[in-house]
């Protein structure tokens, strides 16, 4: 028993210490590391309070001595999303970021109350920026035929079409299909993720997923592929042909076309990425091929005429637009948002991680996922 503890006590110690070495080092080499890693949060991390498992302490003492990307964890919320929002932003934190000290930026149409920004501030351990998001990167533009706009709403009302009859959605949508990159808050930043209200993280992350997107070229990573349904883009689809017809230079060879086709890129499969969950590299979208893909996209008025997801077409960007090996899937990350989960099955990552999960409910093993078509195409 004394031996152990022992032993315990010396591995936190030569954790500490190799921890604020690498600290020290990093501090000096790399200015960014210094940035984001304060030493408040690492003496928090490696103080001894008896509870903490000393191999998961060690590997967080590594994970904090890493270099970190160029990145930001982000949320678009409203005001009375926060008590959603310090559920999703604490689940975070705990599983992954208070290891890796990345920003958080929230961002809203409209101010940010004093509450929001005190509850949602006290539950992060480094930084939080707050921000608005500019009128014009949000409403409904003037050109928009606001009769036959209307008169589709009523139509998705009558049919029963979720959020059919809702024009903040799509104000939503089509501020994260085209905006949210050229928000100024996130120009200094290449990668984001995406973190919604109300969403759970049900595994330990023991890596930096931000790095690992960097290291292996990746631009897009997604747990949960799924169709859309059909009557919120009606002609999407078509939208798309006609600038893949005008603008060939955009589309190479090994692109994913057979994941979003069964008919060569004749019809569209509607298998997308779920946009509730992504870890991306913001210079994607920012690039020509997207930014005249959703510039083609909004002067058709589809955000508005019919219900477009940012979904959906993030999904056909990322497919189209770059080689398939350019996109990843995140198996080893447990996220829940309503009312879908993905646990992980495979690898041992369900006990590597210690997810809370229940990896038999997995979205992944349902009909309505694509997880095996996607898969088709790399094997
Ligand atoms: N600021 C702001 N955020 C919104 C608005 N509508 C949706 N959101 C955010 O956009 C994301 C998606 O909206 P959500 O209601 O979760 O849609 P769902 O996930 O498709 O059911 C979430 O992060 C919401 O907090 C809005 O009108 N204003
Ligand atoms: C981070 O990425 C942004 C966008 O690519 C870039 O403008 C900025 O210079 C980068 N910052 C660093 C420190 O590399
Ligand atoms: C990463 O991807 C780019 C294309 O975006 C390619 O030019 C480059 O060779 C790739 N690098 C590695 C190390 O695979
Ligand atoms: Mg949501």
């Amino acid at each position: 028993m004394a031996l152990k503890a022992n032993t315990a006590t010396r591995r936190i110690l030569l954790a500490m210490f190799i921890g604020i070495t690498l600290h020290s080092i990093f501090s000096y080499t790399h200015e960014d590391y210094g940035r984001v890693t304060s030493l408040r949060n690492m003496n928090l991390h490696l103080s001894w309070d008896g509870v903490m498992d000393p191999d998961q302490s060690l590997f967080e003492a590594a994970l904090m001595t890493q270099p970190k990307a160029n990145a930001t964890i982000l949320m678009l919320a409203r005001n009375s999303d926060v008590d959603s929002a310090v559920q999703s932003v604490t689940q975070l934190e705990d599983k992954l970021n208070r290891n890796v000290g990345y920003p958080w930026v929230f961002l809203n149409e409209e101010p940010f109350s004093e509450e929001f920004k005190r509850r949602v501030s006290n539950v992060i351990s480094g930084v939080a920026k707050f921000g608005q998001i500019p009128q014009e990167h949000w409403f409904q533009s003037d050109w928009i035929d606001e009769e036959k706009a209307q008169a589709s709403r009523d139509e998705m009302v009558s049919q029963n079409i979720i959020y059919g009859g809702s024009v903040s959605y799509r104000n939503m949508c089509r501020f994260n299909s085209g905006f949210f990159f050229r928000h100024s808050l996130l120009q200094e930043y290449k990668w984001y993720w995406r973190v919604e209200p109300d969403v759970q993280f049900h595994c330990h992350i023991d890596y930096d997923p931000f790095r690992y997107m960097e290291e292996h070229n990746k631009t897009y990573g997604y747990t949960v592929t799924l169709e859309e349904y059909v009557q919120t883009i009606p002609t999407l689809w078509a939208a798309t042909k006609e600038f893949i017809a005008g603008h060939p230079e955009h589309i190479p060879q090994d692109n994913s076309m057979s994941y979003l086709s069964y008919d060569n890129g004749d019809s569209y499969n509607l298998c997308h990425f779920w946009s509730n969950f992504q870890i991306a590299d913001m210079d994607f979208w920012r690039g020509e091929a997207y930014i005249q893909y959703f510039e083609h996209l909004d002067s058709t008025g589809g955000f508005y005429y019919e219900r477009w997801g940012d979904a959906p077409v993030h999904s056909i960007a990322a497919a189209l637009f770059q080689s398939k090996d350019k996109i990843h899937f995140f198996d080893d990350i447990g996220h829940e948002h309503r009312p879908f989960t993905h646990c992980p099955q495979r690898d041992g990552a369900w006990t590597r991680g210690k997810c809370g999960c229940d990896p038999e409910r997995s979205f992944d093993d349902t009909r309505w996922s694509c997880l095996e078509r996607r898969e088709r195409i790399f094997n």
